[in-house]
């Protein structure tokens, strides 16, 4: 690539120095990927040089995905391909392009930000060298879909090594134990041979029997043999368990391996962690810091709650399992059950929340809610605290332990490390990727967002971790255009504290993309008129059309028109302010559709979050210079999840859309929510949004940079469903069908129980554990984070 860039520049230099010109005449230290496009096609068009595109300097160009100025040079980051990054440099005058490294490339952009960057060099994060020999992915469409890539891969290097690889699945049968039982094989069973050997008489002594014979019958015949519960619940399930462990021991493939291990019980209990914002079952959503990751983890433990149960019960064990999701206790708790240092998770039989204090260095209980971006100094010892719950809760350590966002992830690493249990990360919203240049930038935001913490935190959790779980491909990976939300932790610098040239690999094989669902109990079609809440319908009517109480804002004045509604918590970065601006800049928009908006307080004085506060002014400010209280209603509450699923339906009954105006939006659960209920729904192309829906078939993407054309396509769309009213059917119908195929909790399920034991089998047999890389993530946790941490309360 770099030859046939050299020789092409060397052949053709005025393009490549005009080129360059421009692009110094926009007299910026820095270019983004739509610049560098911009400026090349502004060169294209004025010197009628269109085949420019075409040749290696326009496709070097329009692989840029940033380019970092300072006369002579010109410094290009370039992705040719999802997930892989070429540097290269080119001077004005010699133009001789040339490959750099990371490295060179961070510290080139540094120098431009830090007078003091450059005199010394900085510390580098590199994980590189550790992983090292362990097997990655080549292709960038297998990004996610590491399970079945470490299955091949590490299946053939355990079993070609002949008996040993034998010895050691032999060994791992011998772990299993729950509650003091022991399970699968017990101590008359003393190697690989007698394994092979008790298969067979098993099968024999099981012949004889019905296929629906059950476990305990059989049982003290197996047990002398040497069988152990674990095996299935009745006769045909043993049988067909032994027979999976026989083709393993005699010619063993990866699918083999995953249909046994699916079989193994090993997961009796797990361990959730989410310690930030105000986590309950009722009056949370929409505070700040308490979305979707809240539903997310609700949802998830119903459906994990119920398919362990399923697996263990076809096993034919009896054992309940445990579900622990734990998180901070908020004496001051606004209403909320946060106070509370035990809760049960409806619709489970045996899920708890458990609530563990902050606390400060002198031991006292942190009273106030706190922001996310605050948490850090915490961290530490809310871990030992929490570890200390969890034994005396579990009586024994969990057998897996899931993070959530960078907090939870980092307590889940200090965990997993000190009980040795199987350690997997969830990131909800990796937040590098939501502010621009919020790594350069880290000192500028320091004050308010503490990113140096966050990212350091994620860094370590994300490589501690034993598998990444992703709502989408393009968390990890992002687009051929736009960099995923792990990439953007490969190579970057926050200038003054430390460079990172080798912070995470995409194609590592602990990505594996597990998208959530919608709950099927509280959304669904409009047209499901039987489970309709038909009871609630008055008092929707009110609270969208009706005279407005205190926490409102806005009378609809054309009630008959459809409206157009947004949900969400009144983060900046949702850009509800945007959506009010540019249905206000719209005239026919607000002639055709009335806008509802669910979002935050109207009144600025209850929130105690800085960003909420700001979008409240910044909401009343709208309503007031566009004239929008006839055409807008505000509504500052909190709906609980049954209310607003029927809410969505209301608005699909009256020809309605959603719509998610986010400038970025990690996944987009009301996108979900809203679709399966049949909204037509308009959402972000910035994020998981631009993965869930089918553009033009399940919903529509929309640009929020570009409020103009997305509010030109609400009208267009609301005309045409005037003129033809099948038009909203057909995408409302999309939309529903996409959801119900590809966003269910039990497919979730089903996966995350798969995976844990895969990775749970793999980190027992291999060295997958990579030690030298924990004993490094170690030393960085202790010698940058802790001290970044403490420095939050002034220590
Ligand atoms: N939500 C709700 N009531 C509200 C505000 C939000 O039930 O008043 C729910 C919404 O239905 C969705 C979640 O909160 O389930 C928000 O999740 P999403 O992924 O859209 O955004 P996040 O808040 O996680 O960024
Ligand atoms: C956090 C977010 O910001 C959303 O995009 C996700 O849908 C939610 O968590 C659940 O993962």
């Amino acid at each position: 690539m770099l030859e046939t860039l050299q020789a092409f520049i060397s052949r053709h230099r005025e393009p490549a120095y005009l080129l360059l010109r421009r692009y110094f005449s926009e007299n910026r230290c820095f270019l983004l990927r739509n610049e560098l496009q911009d400026g090349l096609q502004a060169l294209m068009a004025d010197k009628n040089l269109p085949e420019l595109a075409h040749t290696p300097l326009g496709e070097m160009i329009r692989d840029a995905q940033e380019a970092v100025l300072s006369a002579p040079w010109v410094y290009f980051a370039v992705r040719p391909r999802v997930g892989r990054w070429w540097y290269l440099r080119l001077h004005v005058d010699d133009l001789y392009p040339d490959s750099v490294e990371a490295s060179e490339f961070l510290g080139f952009k540094e120098r431009l930000i830090s007078a003091q960057a450059g005199t010394e060099r900085p510390l580098e994060f590199d994980i590189e060298p550790f992983d090292r020999g362990f097997p990655k992915l080549r292709e960038s469409r297998s990004i996610g879909r590491g399970m079945e890539f470490l299955n091949r891969k590490l299946s053939s290097q355990l079993f070609d090594g002949g008996d040993q690889g034998l010895e050691k699945l032999f060994h791992f049968l011998h772990e299993h134990c729950c509650e003091g039982q022991i399970l699968m094989i017990n101590e008359r069973v003393r190697n690989v041979n007698e394994l092979r050997g008790v298969i067979r008489r098993c099968e024999k002594l099981l012949n004889g029997y019905a296929r629906h014979t059950p476990w305990a019958e059989v049982a003290p015949l197996l047990r002398d043999v040497g069988l152990e519960p674990g095996w299935g619940s009745d006769v045909g399930r043993i049988l067909e368990t032994l027979r999976l462990l026989s083709d393993l021991l005699e010619a063993p493939s990866p699918e083999t391996l995953e249909r046994f291990l699916a079989r193994i019980p090993m997961i009796f209990s797990l361990l959730i962690l989410s310690p930030h914002g105000f986590f309950g079952q009722a009056n949370v959503l929409g505070r700040p810091d308490t979305g979707g990751q809240v539903v997310y983890i609700l949802d998830q433990v119903r459906a994990l709650e119920r398919e362990m149960r399923s697996r263990l019960q076809a096993q034919g064990l009896h054992i309940e399992p445990r579900i622990l999701v734990v998180t901070r206790l908020i004496p001051e708790a606004q209403g909320t059950s946060c106070d509370q240092p035990v809760e049960r998770i409806n619709g489970t039989r045996n899920a708890q929340i458990l609530r563990v204090p902050f606390r400060s260095k002198e031991g006292e209980i942190i009273p106030h809610w706190i922001s996310r971006f605050e948490i850090w100094p915490y961290l530490e010892r809310f871990a030992d605290d929490v570890e200390q719950t969890v034994r005396a809760e579990l009586g024994t350590r969990p057998d897996l332990i899931i993070g959530n966002y960078s907090d939870g992830n980092l307590v889940a690493t200090l965990l997993s490390a000190r009980m040795q249990v199987t350690q997997c990360h969830i990131a909800h919203a990796l937040e590098k990727t939501k502010y621009l240049y919020s790594d350069l930038y880290w000192k500028e935001n320091e004050a308010q967002y503490h990113f140096s913490c966050q990212f350091t935190a994620d860094l370590i959790a994300m490589n501690a971790a034993d598998f990444i779980i992703t709502s989408t491909y393009q968390e990890i990976a992002g687009t051929d255009h736009s960099v995923g939300q792990y990439e953007s932790y490969s190579a970057f610098s926050m200038p003054g504290l430390y460079r990172v040239v080798k912070g995470i690999d995409v194609f590592d094989p602990k990505f594996n993309i597990v998208s959530p669902g919608a709950d099927a109990e509280v959304y669904f079609s409009y047209k499901d008129s039987e489970r309709r809440l038909h009871g609630l319908h008055d008092e929707l009517q009110t609270l969208i059309f009706g005279t407005p109480s205190e926490d409102m804002r806005g009378t609809l004045k054309h009630p008959e028109r459809p409206l157009i509604f947004t949900m969400a918590r009144l983060d900046r970065i949702k850009n509800i302010a945007g959506l009010v601006q540019w249905y206000a800049e719209n005239e026919a928009l607000r002639e055709q559709a009335n806008l509802l908006i669910v979002a935050g307080y109207t009144d600025a004085g209850k929130s105690a979050d800085r960003e909420e506060q700001e979008q409240i002014g910044y909401l009343h400010h709208l309503f007031t210079t566009h004239g929008l209280d006839e055409q807008v209603r505000w509504l500052g509450v909190r709906l609980d999840k049954v209310f607003a699923g029927e809410l969505y339906r209301f608005i699909a009954d009256r020809r309605g859309v959603f719509v998610q105006p986010a400038l970025f939006e990690a996944f987009g659960l009301t996108v979900i929510e809203a679709m399966v209920s049949g909204l037509p729904t308009f959402a972000t192309h910035y994020g998981g949004p631009l993965e869930i829906i089918e553009h033009g078939q399940s919903g529509f993407h929309i640009d929020p940079m570009r409020g103009d054309q997305a509010s030109a396509q609400l009208l267009a769309f609301l005309r045409e469903c005037e003129q033809d009213p099948d038009y909203w059917v057909r995408i409302s119908h999309g939309g529903m069908e996409r959801v119900e195929r590809h966003y269910t909790w039990s497919l979730y399920a089903q996966r995350m129980m798969t995976l844990s034991r895969i990775y749970g089998f793999w980190k027992y047999v291999t060295n997958l554990e990579r030690a030298e890389a924990r004993r490094y993530l170690e030393m960085f946790y202790a010698l940058q984070y802790r001290p970044l941490a403490r420095s939050l309360t002034g220590e």
